[in-house]
């Protein structure tokens, strides 16, 4: 029923968006789109691209809330419209294109289904697990499956974890608001004393408890909120060297 699958990666983390969500998409007409490029940073988000070219796959950056970098993606679906006709009559109008959206919650989908179609229909938002149920959505020669975030998070562990929650692509519920912030701020921020940084931090923003020592649960949910704010500037967590790698 797909002619195409868009894969959706975080900008920010796109190894562990394709490995969390590999195991369910064929590898068969596969387009990859890397979302929010304007929390990344753009040098790395390219040297993505390019390493998804280099493999054979076509990879495009687009900004759904904004709409900014969508053109590329536009202009190559179109060009993939025109190859959906009936070959055995090729004078017959084509049919319109079916494009399938797949990738971890939270990531993008909904919002780049509306950019696409220049629509509002897809409900999107800042939490993970919002679409319930997979919908088409169509105009003009472009049909598009917005799915939820049906990838199964619920095993991810460790570092997995960490990258999923510092994305919000896992709920609350899933994670440990303080092993994350410290994580972050070692091994993202390379802070040789985690715990001292998110107390300054913590401190700086108030989050203060009984006795004015500070309320560590509150400074990193804070922290983590400014992660995913793109408040501490525009940072890659994967970059794809080391990633290449580290995973062989
Ligand atoms: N900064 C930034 N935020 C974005 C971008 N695209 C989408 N968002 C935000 O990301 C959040 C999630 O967007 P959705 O489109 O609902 O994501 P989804 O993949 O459909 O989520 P589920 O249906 O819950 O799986 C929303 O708050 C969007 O506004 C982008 O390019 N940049
Ligand atoms: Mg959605």
């Amino acid at each position: 029923m797909v002619d195409l699958f868009l894969f959706l990666l975080d900008s920010r983390i796109p190894h562990t968006s394709q490995q969390i969500a590999e195991p369910y998409l064929s590898k068969l007409n596969r387009v990859y789109v890397m979302t929010k490029p304007d929390l990344a940073d753009p040098e790395v988000t390219h040297a993505w691209l390019q390493k998804f070219r280099r493999e054979g796959a076509p990879a495009f950056a687009v900004e759904s809330n904004t709409g900014r970098s969508v053109g590329e993606l536009m202009a190559y679906l179109r060009r993939q419209q025109m190859t959906t006709g009936d070959r055995a009559h090729p004078e017959l109008m084509a049919r319109p294109l079916r494009v399938m959206l797949f990738g971890v919650p939270n990531v993008g989908k909904s919002s780049l289904a509306n950019r696409l179609l220049g629509t509002s229909k897809a409900a999107f938002g800042a939490r993970p697990g919002l679409t319930r149920g997979s919908h088409w959505l169509r105009r003009g020669l472009l049909e598009i499956l917005d799915t939820p975030g049906v990838i199964d998070t619920s095993q991810a562990k460790g570092e997995v974890l960490y990258k999923l929650a510092a994305t919000w692509a896992v709920r609350e519920n899933q994670y440990d608001e303080e092993e994350v912030a410290f994580w972050l701020a070692k091994e993202v921020f390379e802070k040789d004393d985690p715990v001292s940084h998110i107390s300054e931090f913590g401190r700086s923003r108030g989050c203060l408890g009984p006795g004015g020592s500070v309320d560590f649960s509150q400074a990193s949910k804070g922290f983590i909120q400014c992660f995913r704010e793109g408040k501490f500037g525009r940072i890659s967590i994967e970059k794809p060297d080391i990633q290449s790698s580290s995973s062989q």
